[in-house]
Formats: structure tokens, C-alpha cells, sequence
């Protein structure tokens, strides 16, 4: 086993990444930054490192500061968590080479995966369905894409090569507008990723987005365990997640789980991964594929029984898979909601200091989080400052158990958005399940207008 990791990380993410480190009996070093030093996995891990100022261009994403602490510590392996440098090919690559582990796929699996024209060439070469689309980049001749557009057939979604996540995209409703949206998207592309490269996808109007967790060793091995329902969202900020995805049958998981798993396999994946899908008619539609481990890994984790981290670590120290397909059996509904230090109705971020915290608990109930009662939210960083997680035998007591979680939770002191997820949980299309993309946005703007009428 490994003995000694660099958790490359902060919040709540880093704790979790510790937890799994000590419980293998895995040494734990914490970098953090030095508005960050009270964070509770520090005080937790066998050693601290401060790698810089505040501003995480500064620390957490300084490539060269987080190898220096893996040297200094003589530690044998970075764990990058999620965001920060956690998809960086360079980064993975650069770890690598200086001698250490970066756990994680191969730095160029993560290059490929970032290319998304790459990716889904991949994917669509490894047999897993794709949305129909240019198949490629797009040229600089307007009757070509012209052309391609009505192959495809309006709407169609013009999307950077180097983007993803929702950054670097753009939809067209007619040919009038391709020529000057690609344009656009291109510009746009080159400013933010360095990388001008665009391709077009028919544009699917009210898909859900609906995941699937793989776990592969990198040694011939792979295995799903389902799939996650990540639809209620707003601005590409995921707020709600749950495990399994309301409606879809065993038959439909294994078959979308066993295409994800053999292309796994075709590709060397190493890891933990996640293939992204927009769902809509009954049918999956590949979009991307995420290289790290992601935010609303708990949920799988409540309904399978395995610890992704522990995985993950495992697999870095080369073993290979001791779980096989038919070991993973999924066991009643689990929900996540995102807790984020933000004002509930403003989505602005309200950072400060927490005078009282009070953790709900109770039967299937998981608090991920690193506050505590005196800890100070900084400015600096993402707004979510935990993540409570509900596990019950079926959604609809998953959903009680949250509802009573979330009256039970306080955090005083600053603004946080456990009123909004009261909202959510009370909310009788939520309750329903299998609601769209859009769902969230829609009824945030129905609310606001009301509450602007009578107000
Ligand atoms: C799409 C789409 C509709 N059709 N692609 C946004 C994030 C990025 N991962 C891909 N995204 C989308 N791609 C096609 N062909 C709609 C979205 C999209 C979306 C996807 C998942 C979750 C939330 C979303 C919100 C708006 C748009």
C-alpha cells in the first residue's frame, strides 16, 4: 500500500481524501494555503505544508509548490480531489516524472478526455452512444457547415473543443445564425482555453443529466456502479444529486454500464471516471467523460456500500480490482444536497465566520463537511462548505430523511442556501422525479416573480 499522500487539495474534499488515506493506515500530508490554515483536515493530517498566498493560482493550482511538498515530505503520492489541478494533463504528467504517483488516470487519458472532439471519437470508436453531431472540428467553410447543420437538423449546439462544463458554447436555431456563432464560440474558445477548436452537436432540448461512475485499474479491469441523476441545477452548478436516477431500469443500467465499462478497458482507463449523459426519450447520449473524482461521489457510494476514495487509492498503489461486476448491487436511493455559504435567494456568496454549528443525524444520514462551530469561511474559494447525504430504502423516505436532516442543520453566522434545498425537497415535481435540465431555473424564475408581485 501506499504510505505517505499529498492531499493537493482543501475543504471538504480534502477531509474526505484523508479519511480514506487513514483508515488504510496511508500517512497524510495537507498543503494548504495561508488563509487556510485552520482548516480542520490539517489539523488532522500527520504533517501541514503552507504552499503559498490566498489566491489559489498562487497555491493550490502552483504546480511546482505542490510536487516540493511531496519532496520535502517524502511522500509517494498526489491526490488531487476535484477542480484545481485535479483534470490537468500537465500537471499529472509533471507529478509523474518528478517520481511520485498522481492518483488518477494517465496524464494522457486526461489530455484525450480533455479534447472533447477527441473524446467523444473515443467514446463513439468504443461503441458508446453520442449525441449526433459533426463527428469532428469544425472548418472555416460556411457550406460545410451549413451542410453539417442540416444533416444534423436544427437546433443545433455549437460547443469548444477545449471547453466543457458549460463553458464555450452556443446554440443555433437557424441558418441564419451558424456562420456568426461559430464565429463567436471560436473567439470565445481561443480567450478562454487557448484553443480555437469548436464542433456542433444536435442541440437535445430537455434532457436530464445522468451519469455513470466507473471504477478500472488500468490492468484490463473495469466495473460500473450506475448511475447518478445530477438534473437539478442552476448555471451549471449542480445542487441536488441522487443515486439511482428515478425511472431508469436495471436493464437500461446494465446495458449503458457494460458499453461504459468495455470502453474503459478499450482505452486503458485507470481510476475513477465518470461518463457523462444526456438522457432524454429513453436514450443516453455520451457528452463528456470526467477524469477525477466528482462532488456528488457520496451518493453512489450510500447505494453501492463502496468507498470511492479507498478505490481510488488502491488502484494507485497498482492493485488490481478486487470488486467484480456482479459484487456491485445497488441498495435503496441516496440524495445529496449541495450546502454552499450563499444567500438563498441571491445565489451571492456570504462568507464569514460560523458562530454555531449544529450537524444533523440520524438512520442514512452523512455529513460531509470540514466547518466547524468558530471556522471562518474565506472569500477566496468555491462557496460550498459541505454536503449532506441521505440514504433510505426507496427515494421516498430518502427524501423524508432529507427534509428532517435539513431542519435539523444549522449554521449560524453566515447566509447559507438550506432554505432553497428546503424548498427543493418540498417542491412536488422534485418529489415526482426525472425532471429535466431546466427544471430548477424554471421554477427559480416563477418564484422570483411572484415574490416581485406581491412584494
Ligand atoms: C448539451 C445540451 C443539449 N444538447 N449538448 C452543458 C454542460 C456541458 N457539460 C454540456 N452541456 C449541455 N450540452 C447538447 N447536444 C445541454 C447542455 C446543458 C446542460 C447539460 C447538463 C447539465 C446542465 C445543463 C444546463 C444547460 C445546458
Amino acid at each position: 500500500m501506499l504510505d505517505k499522500v499529498v492531499i493537493a487539495n482543501r475543504g471538504e474534499i480534502a477531509l474526505r481524501i484523508l479519511r480514506a488515506c487513514h483508515a488504510l493506515g496511508i500517512r497524510t500530508v495537507a498543503v494548504h494555503s495561508t488563509v487556510d490554515r485552520n482548516l480542520k483536515h490539517v489539523a488532522m493530517a500527520d504533517e501541514s505544508v503552507c504552499i503559498g498566498p490566498a489566491p489559489s493560482t498562487d497555491s493550490y493550482l502552483n504546480m511546482a509548490q505542490l510536487i516540493a511538498a511531496a519532496e520535502v515530505t517524502d511522500a509517494q503520492a498526489i491526490h488531487p480531489g476535484y477542480g484545481f489541478l485535479s483534470e490537468n494533463a500537465d500537471f499529472a504528467e509533471r507529478v509523474e516524472e518528478s517520481g511520485f504517483i498522481f492518483i488518477g488516470p494517465k496524464a494522457e487519458t486526461i489530455r484525450l478526455m480533455g479534447d472533447k472532439v477527441e473524446a467523444i471519437r473515443a467514446m463513439k470508436d468504443a461503441g458508446v452512444p453520442c449525441v449526433p453531431g459533426s463527428g469532428g472540428p469544425l472548418g472555416d467553410d460556411a457550406e460545410t457547415n451549413i451542410g453539417i447543420a442540416r444533416e444534423i437538423g436544427y437546433p443545433v449546439i455549437v460547443k469548444a473543443a477545449g471547453g466543457g462544463g458549460g463553458r464555450g458554447m452556443r446554440v443555433v436555431h437557424t441558418e441564419a445564425h451558424l456562420a456568426n456563432a461559430i464565429q463567436t464560440t471560436k473567439s470565445e474558445a481561443k480567450a478562454a482555453f487557448g484553443n480555437d477548436m469548436v464542433y456542433m452537436e444536435k442541440f437535445l432540448e430537455n434532457p436530464r443529466h445522468v451519469e455513470i461512475q466507473v471504477l478500472a485499474d488500468g490492468q484490463g479491469n473495469a466495473i460500473h456502479l450506475g448511475e447518478r441523476d445530477c438534473s437539478m441545477q442552476r448555471r451549471h452548478q449542480k445542487v441536488v444529486e441522487e443515486a439511482p436516477a428515478p425511472g431508469i431500469t436495471a436493464e437500461q443500467r446494465a446495458e449503458i454500464g457494460r458499453v461504459c465499462t468495455e470502453a474503459c478497458i478499450r482505452i486503458g482507463y485507470r481510476g475513477a471516471g465518470t461518463f457523462e449523459f444526456l438522457y432524454e426519450n429513453g436514450r443516453f447520449y455520451f457528452i463528456e467523460m470526467n477524469t477525477r473524482i466528482q462532488v456528488e461521489h457520496p451518493v453512489t457510494e450510500m447505494v453501492t456500500g463502496i468507498d470511492l476514495v479507498r478505490e481510488q487509492l488502491n488502484i494507485a498503489a497498482g492493485h488490481k480490482l478486487s470488486l467484480k461486476q456482479d459484487d456491485i448491487v445497488l441498495e435503496g436511493h441516496a440524495i445529496e444536497c449541495r450546502i454552499n455559504a450563499e444567500d438563498p435567494d441571491t445565489f451571492m456568496p456570504s462568507p464569514g465566520l460560523i458562530a454555531h454549528f449544529h450537524a444533523p443525524g440520524g438512520p442514512g444520514v452523512r455529513v460531509d463537511s470540514h466547518i466547524y462551530e468558530g471556522y471562518r469561511v474565506p472569500p477566496n474559494y468555491d462557496s460550498m462548505i459541505g454536503k449532506l447525504i441521505v440514504h433510505g430504502p426507496d427515494r421516498e423516505t430518502a427524501i423524508a430523511r432529507m427534509r428532517v436532516a435539513l431542519s435539523e442543520m444549522v449554521v449560524d453566522g453566515i447566509k447559507t442556501n438550506i432554505p432553497l434545498q428546503q424548498r427543493i425537497l418540498a417542491d412536488v415535481g422534485f418529489q415526482q422525479g426525472g425532471q429535466n435540465i431546466h427544471y430548477l431555473e424554471k421554477r427559480l424564475k416563477e418564484q422570483k416573480e411572484k415574490s416581485l408581485s406581491i412584494g
